[in-house]
């Protein structure tokens, strides 16, 4: 099978140090938890950054003291910026990041609208992920598809089949988000089967989702994406100490299904990323 590409979500915009105090804030913290990941196994570090007091920004020079600061202590490894951004910002606050110099390798693109844990709503209109999607063609960023739910892949082929959406296409399908898909064996299954024999996916299983959703993901042979914004435990009741302590459990569970963890070189190849 493909070598195991663990992409690590150190920081999220939705988790703070009350969920777990090893949430990373300032530049230094955001730089521990990347290379505590990298070192661990991850190859791919999906960036949200904050200010000092915790706060998500989504602010160009705050991305790109974050970003030297990762590139500083893990010289090879992805860095993917987050475009979701938080909750209820503009559209034009989210694409920050994709305008550094140089422009990020990689960086998300959400597909679809939904309700977002709750009574919050996650807005990315057709016309919005049109403009995300054109402007990191332009820059030549490669796009991870972020589907929530069944419909938002069925809004990345629609949006491929119009020309806005490049093959090869990569998705990240996040199971278990309230108002998204459920995290169970048959909707990741659904899931799997619904996107083209050339594309790749990463799994993200929300809370106590994580590792049975990665589980099958590796044993199908998809990737894994774990960290702080995504789920804060290492097991039930005991909080992870690093993203690194995540990516370990994962990296357990790729020895286990004979999977070979993908160094950042090789997620390129895989990913296709020039
Ligand atoms: N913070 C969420 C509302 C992404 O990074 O592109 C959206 C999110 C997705 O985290
Ligand atoms: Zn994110």
């Amino acid at each position: 099978m493909e070598k195991l590409i663990i992409t690590a979500a150190i920081c999220g915009a939705e988790v703070s140090k009350e969920h777990n105090p090893n949430i990373p804030y300032s530049i230094d913290e955001i730089g521990t938890e990347a290379e505590s990941a990298y070192q661990a196994g991850a190859s791919i570090i999906h960036l949200h950054v904050r200010d000092d007091e915790g706060t998500p920004t989504q602010n160009g020079e705050r991305f790109r003291k974050s970003i030297k600061e990762i590139k500083r202590r893990c010289p090879d490894v992805i860095v993917q910026p987050s475009t979701g951004g938080a909750l209820g910002m503009s559209n034009e606050e989210r694409l920050q990041p994709i305008y550094l110099d140089p422009a990020p390798e990689m960086a998300t693109l959400d597909c679809g609208t939904m309700n977002f844990g709750g009574d919050d709503i996650f807005i990315n209109t057709e016309n919005t992920i049109i403009f995300f999607a054109e402007e990191m063609n332009r820059l030549g960023i490669k796009y991870e598809l972020e589907c929530f739910d069944k419909g938002m892949v069925d809004m990345a082929l629609r949006l491929h089949k119009m020309g806005y959406i490049k093959k090869p296409m990569h998705f990240n399908f996040v199971l278990g988000v309230i108002g998204g898909i459920s995290a169970t064996p048959r909707d990741l299954n659904f899931l799997i089967e619904s996107i083209p024999k050339d594309s790749t996916y990463t799994v993200t299983g929300i809370g106590k989702h994580e590792f049975p959703m990665i589980s099958l993901s590796i044993e199908k042979g998809g990737h894994a994406r774990v960290g702080f914004e995504d789920n804060v435990y290492l097991s039930k009741g005991v909080l992870a100490n690093s993203n690194g302590e995540l990516v370990e459990r994962v990296v357990q569970f790729a020895n286990e299904f004979g999977r070979v963890i993908a160094s950042p070189n090789e997620a390129r190849k895989i990913l296709k990323i020039t």
